[in-house]
């Protein structure tokens, strides 16, 4: 049967943040647009995470789109931290105000991505069967949001009640009275646990890890907050954009030892009453570049939690010492700490007793059996690679995206790689993404990735490839990077290392939203350095433009 679908500019997986402000730019080019969706609506992240508690930890003032004025002014956060309904509802609108929705086709999985050299196109097979053809490919799949096999031993066994965080499906009533386990604590356990705690009749937590949990310190946002960043938001948008992580950052010029103990105790407190990603663990220039430095904040942190948590023995187990504050992402929560004192919550380290196995009603470790109705798996996602795989990006010339990175993950930005034409991923790894505000990445990404392929159209040229030197080079400008900090030496999904089998790379660039934007920048400034458009290339070193835009 011959494919009558009209062929398309540009090709879209994922209607989250990133897939809807694609839709929003191509349109704005009056270029055509097909989007893909798994799921029934748009959202994305927003969609599917909705266990109880789920909350952006990034403030909502920041965590938004910035491309239209009207639309940040009409839009009000309640919270500081808004729950995770009023994104979906936030995100909503965004589709709604500019018409978004009628770009995607939902309930719609790809299957496969095949580029066709001889047309110069782009090829998607969908979970129907059915295929789309389009110019240019824009992966917004994500990097949250493949979440992980459930590597938990004997999980099949248990015929209680299995909820995902990343898939929560049930109410909160439904835990109830229930004996609950939580498996996991990361963000979303952390979240999840104080909530859960006030309903179940007992609640294990069963913690691999420990990690740093700092109090959200969510609110209500007062109005003559709201009122005094609405009328100054394209400067705080602009901070935003040059900054590290994508939020305004708080002034900081000394190290950890150049202050005295007891100035250095006093700073913590104060950062540890601000909270966010400006907190404890930004207060020193030095907290993610020493270990020593670092040990201080970090025996902060631990001091605190002996302070909250009652029992000395549960203190001991959530005590993190196993990796420095910061190297993989910190926590925030509500009352996480303080809920280890109800008489209804117990704590499992297991790495004193890893689960051995599951029965129908029991969590069995090394150490003895837990009795449970219910358990929560609060155990990560497959991060960046996951989602991208899941697309089976391939090109006769190159092959597969997954046999391309066997070794680990290599891009040019994070934005495209060498081998793949016409491919672009929005946020993807090896970018800012991991280790900022995600919206700002995202985007930066876009704006980038639509002037560029205008650039090209205007060069009256179809094909838009990474160029391998350039990605040599974006690669070493990342690992070097990443390697004079502390994030290096710690594994979690920052690395791929939560992941069995996955090859270990860091999988973000860490050298701030800011200096990205500069390189980005400079890099198109100079017709696109590192790409090769309509066969030609402009050749210099990325290495070099990164010690001139230091
Ligand atoms: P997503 O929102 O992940 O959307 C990708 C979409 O692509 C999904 O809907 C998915 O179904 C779809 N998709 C994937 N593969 C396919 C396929 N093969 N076919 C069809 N559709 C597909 N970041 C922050 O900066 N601040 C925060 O406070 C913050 N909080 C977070 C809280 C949670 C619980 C999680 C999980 C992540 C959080 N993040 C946060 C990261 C968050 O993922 C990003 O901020 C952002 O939402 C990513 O948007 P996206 O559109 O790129 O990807
Ligand atoms: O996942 P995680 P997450 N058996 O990977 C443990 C964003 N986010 O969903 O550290 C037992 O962080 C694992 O232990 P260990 C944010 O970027 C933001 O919580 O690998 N335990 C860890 O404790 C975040 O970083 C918010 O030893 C197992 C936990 O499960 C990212 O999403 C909220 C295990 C997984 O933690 C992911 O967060 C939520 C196993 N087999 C998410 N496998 C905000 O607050 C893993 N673990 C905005």
């Amino acid at each position: 049967m011959t494919d009558t679908t009209p062929i398309v500019d540009v090709l879209c997986v994922g209607a989250g943040f990133s897939g809807l402000y694609a839709a929003y730019k191509a349109a704005e080019k009056d270029w055509t647009f097909a989007g893909f969706e798994t799921a029934p609506d748009v959202g994305g992240t927003w969609y599917w995470n909705t266990y109880p508690g789920a909350r952006c930890d990034v403030e909502s003032i920041y965590y938004s789109y910035s491309f239209s004025e009207e639309l940040q002014q009409d839009w009000t956060w309640s919270q500081r931290f808004a729950p995770q309904a009023e994104i979906l509802s936030y995100i909503n609108h965004v589709a709604d105000r500019f018409d978004l929705r009628r770009h995607f086709s939902f309930n719609t999985r790809v299957v496969a991505s095949t580029w066709l050299p001889e047309a110069g196109l782009w090829e998607l097979t969908l979970d129907s069967g059915e295929t789309r053809r389009g110019r240019y490919l824009l992966a917004g799949s994500g990097g949250l949001s493949a979440p992980k096999d459930l590597d938990v031993p004997g999980l099949e066994n248990f015929t209680g009640i299995t909820v995902s965080t990343s898939r929560w499906n049930i109410p909160l009533s439904d835990l109830e009275g229930k004996r609950v386990a939580v498996i996991g604590t990361g963000s979303s356990a952390v979240q999840c646990i104080p909530l859960i705690a006030e309903v179940a009749k007992h609640l294990t937590v069963f913690q691999r890890t420990p990690n740093y949990v700092f109090p959200a310190r969510n609110a209500a946002l007062p109005n003559t907050v709201v009122d005094e960043i609405k009328s100054d938001y394209p400067a705080i948008r602009e901070e935003c954009r040059h900054s590290i992580g994508g939020i305004p950052e708080r002034p900081v010029y000394d190290k950890a030892f150049d202050v005295s103990e007891e100035e250095r105790r006093e700073r913590y407190e104060r950062a540890y009453e601000l909270s966010g990603f400006n907190g404890v663990g930004a207060e020193f220039t030095d907290l993610l570049l020493d270990v020593k430095a670092n040990e201080t904040a970090s025996e902060f942190v631990r001091g605190k939690i002996r302070q909250i948590v009652e029992d000395p023995a549960k203190a001991a187990v959530l005590e993190p010492r196993l990796h420095p504050l910061g190297a993989k992402r910190s926590c925030f929560g509500t009352d996480y700490y303080e809920t280890f004192n109800r008489p209804n919550v117990s704590v499992v380290s297991l790495r004193d007793e890893p689960i051995e196995t599951m029965t129908a009603d029991s969590i069995v470790t090394k150490a003895g059996s837990y009795e449970v109705d219910a358990i929560v798996i609060a155990i990560g996602f497959d991060a960046f690679t996951g989602p991208l795989f899941g697309l089976n990006v391939s090109t006769p010339a190159t092959g597969k995206l997954q046999d391309a990175w066997s070794d680990g993950v290599r891009t040019f930005l994070g934005i495209m790689t060498a081998g793949f034409p016409n491919f672009f991923m929005i946020a993807g790894p090896q970018s800012p993404a991991l280790a900022s505000n995600v919206v700002v990445t995202i985007e930066q990404a876009v704006d980038w990735i639509t002037d560029l392929i205008e650039h090209a159209k205007d060069q009256g040229a179809d094909v838009i490839e990474a160029t391998a030197e350039g990605q040599d080079d974006w690669v070493t400008i990342t690992e070097e990077t990443v390697n004079q900090t502390l994030y290096a030496t710690t594994d979690s999904w920052y690395r791929g290392s939560n992941v069995t089998g996955k090859p270990t790379t860091f999988l973000g660039y860490v050298g701030g939203v800011g200096k990205y934007r500069r390189m980005c920048t400079e890099l198109a400034k100079r017709g696109y350095t590192g790409v090769e458009i309509g066969g030609e290339t402009v050749n210099a070193s990325i290495g070099r433009i990164d010690e001139e835009i230091a």
